[in-house]
């Protein structure tokens, strides 16, 4: 298999900090698309990513597997260990849940605001809409306060152990800073649970 990323690019990071984290990351044989060139609209690529993005899990026989989410749930049953995605049927259902928070309220909200506002996006997100931009910062600003409360409830995101849900926070943090978002400035339990991500090898 060879697992098709980008760099600087949030959702190859999510695949990419989940391997690291399983201490499996140099195993796997990798291919770097660069989107920036547009390698990834190409049709060599889009007969295994069909919707052109990055990341795409070659498989052996052809399969072409995206979304990140669904990638990463393909390395968890090939390397259980450590266990990011749950054990118990109640664990994973609450992982899912907290990620799919992250993921959907957060993170897309990063997404839109940077591909509707910054230049470098102009060639990709045609038309960018200003309008939209606006409406998912206010969103992202507001829910980044959500995340800063659950912090002060739970040691990490989806409860007392590192799991899936923290790599996607973590991402949707660096995302942020495209858009000169920092919400750590201000809320003091994302800052403190920013601080302890920063310094795992894993997430680097
Ligand atoms: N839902 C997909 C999203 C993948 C995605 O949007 N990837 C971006 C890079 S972070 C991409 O390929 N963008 C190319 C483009 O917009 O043309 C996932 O979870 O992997």
């Amino acid at each position: 298999m060879k697992l098709h990323f980008a760099t600087m690019a949030p959702n190859p990071d999510r695949v990419r900090f989940f391997l690291q984290e399983k201490g499996v990351w140099d195993n796997i044989d990798k291919a770097e698309v660069s989107i920036m060139k547009g390698e990834h609209k190409q049709p060599g690529y889009r007969a295994i990513s069909p919707m052109a993005q990055v990341p795409t899990l070659e498989l052996d026989d052809g399969t072409g597997l995206t979304e990140s989410r669904a990638i990463c749930g393909y390395f968890e049953a090939l390397y259980p260990e450590p266990n990011l995605m749950g054990v118990t049927p109640l664990e994973k259902a609450l992982i899912e849940m907290w990620d799919r928070r992250v993921e959907l309220t957060y993170f897309m909200q990063i997404a839109g605001w940077f591909r509707n506002s910054h230049p470098a996006m102009a060639e990709l997100e045609k038309p960018q809409i200003p309008e939209w931009a606006a409406v998912c910062e206010a969103r992202a600003r507001k829910v980044a306060g959500f995340f800063d409360q659950r912090l002060g409830e739970s040691a990490f995101v989806a409860g007392d152990r590192f799991t899936i849900a923290d790599i996607t926070l973590h991402v949707t943090l660096g995302f942020g800073r495209l858009v000169k978002f920092k919400p750590w400035e201000g809320h003091a339990n994302l800052a403190a649970w920013r601080e302890r991500m920063n310094a795992r090898p894993g997430l680097k």
